[in-house]
């Protein structure tokens, strides 16, 4: 029985910090189990830490902090008709799709978005190109929105489909998109940005909607988000054995080697 015991205990890994309460001392005691449960509970420890950590807010700044010459970088106008088109019509005729593993698929407006409930928040954005700019962003607040439309229980990731391409691809693997995990979707300070520094977000900084994940790097802040997709992996194939999202790698740039999971 003991025996038995230990070999689940060993398995048992998330729930041992439960049991560590609750474990009988003899039990306890024995050298042998006591190092496992210890080990366990380390493991436990540092597992809550690295979530807890993973929800913490990033920094926050003063108004006086705001880069006075926000850099802009990659697309600075997508290159696209029906881009041009949106814009010329002031946006007007942009709609937000939500699809994918959802219970209730949505296409917003901009003035639905704008009536979403919304955050505010001044911030710093990093690039891996190394130079960096605050901003204060407001825009409606991704979780709420999922709610929404009910993300199924099989959805893992939430994936961002911009306007724009930064390559020229025949199988359209240079079209930019993102994605994050469900920890990142719905952070509180993860949101839709239609406003930058008090004014309508500007076109070279992703009107009429990017992406704000602060506790990743400026690559994952996807700009001209046109359509949102719930999926369940990033990987996935098509009959043919083509990736359905462009490399597979979960992004414009980690399909180009960088780091999928960009926190800060
Ligand atoms: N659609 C789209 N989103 C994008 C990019 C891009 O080229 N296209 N560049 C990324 C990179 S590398 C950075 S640093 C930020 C830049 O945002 P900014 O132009 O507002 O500074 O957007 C990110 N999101
Ligand atoms: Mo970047």
């Amino acid at each position: 029985m003991t025996t038995n015991r230990r070999g689940w205990l060993g398995a048992a890994g998330a729930s041992l910090a439960g049991l560590w309460l609750t474990a009988c001392d003899k039990l306890a005691n024995d050298p042998k189990v006591n190092g496992v449960l210890q080990k366990a509970e380390g493991w436990t420890m540092r597992a809550q830490r690295a979530l807890t950590d993973r929800k913490a807010l990033a920094r926050e700044f003063s108004p006086a902090d705001i880069s006075p010459d926000f850099r802009a970088n990659g697309t600075t106008r997508p290159d696209s008709y029906e881009y041009e088109t949106l814009l010329a019509g002031n946006f007007a005729d942009y709609r937000l799709a939500i699809g994918g593993l959802v219970e209730r698929p949505l296409e917003l407006s901009m003035a639905e978005l704008r009536a979403l409930p919304s955050r505010t928040q001044i911030t710093r954005h990093d690039c891996v190109e190394g130079w960096s700019s605050i901003g204060k962003w407001k825009g409606a607040r991704l979780g709420p929105l999922l709610d929404r439309a009910g993300l199924k229980p099989n959805a893992r990731y939430i994936v961002f489909h911009c306007a724009d391409s930064l390559e020229l691809t025949l199988d359209g693997t240079g079209q930019y998109y993102e994605s994050i995990d469900l920890i990142d979707a719905y952070h509180p300070q993860t949101i839709l940005a239609y406003e930058m520094n008090d004014a309508t977000l500007p076109v070279r900084h992703g009107a009429p909607i990017r992406l704000r994940v602060e506790r990743q790097l400026g690559y994952k802040h996807a700009k001209y988000v046109m359509r949102i997709e719930a999926v369940e992996r990033l990987d996935a194939v098509d009959a043919n054995g083509q990736t359905v999202l462009g490399r597979g790698k979960g992004g414009y740039w980690p399909d180009r080697g960088y780091e999928w999971y960009a926190g800060i």
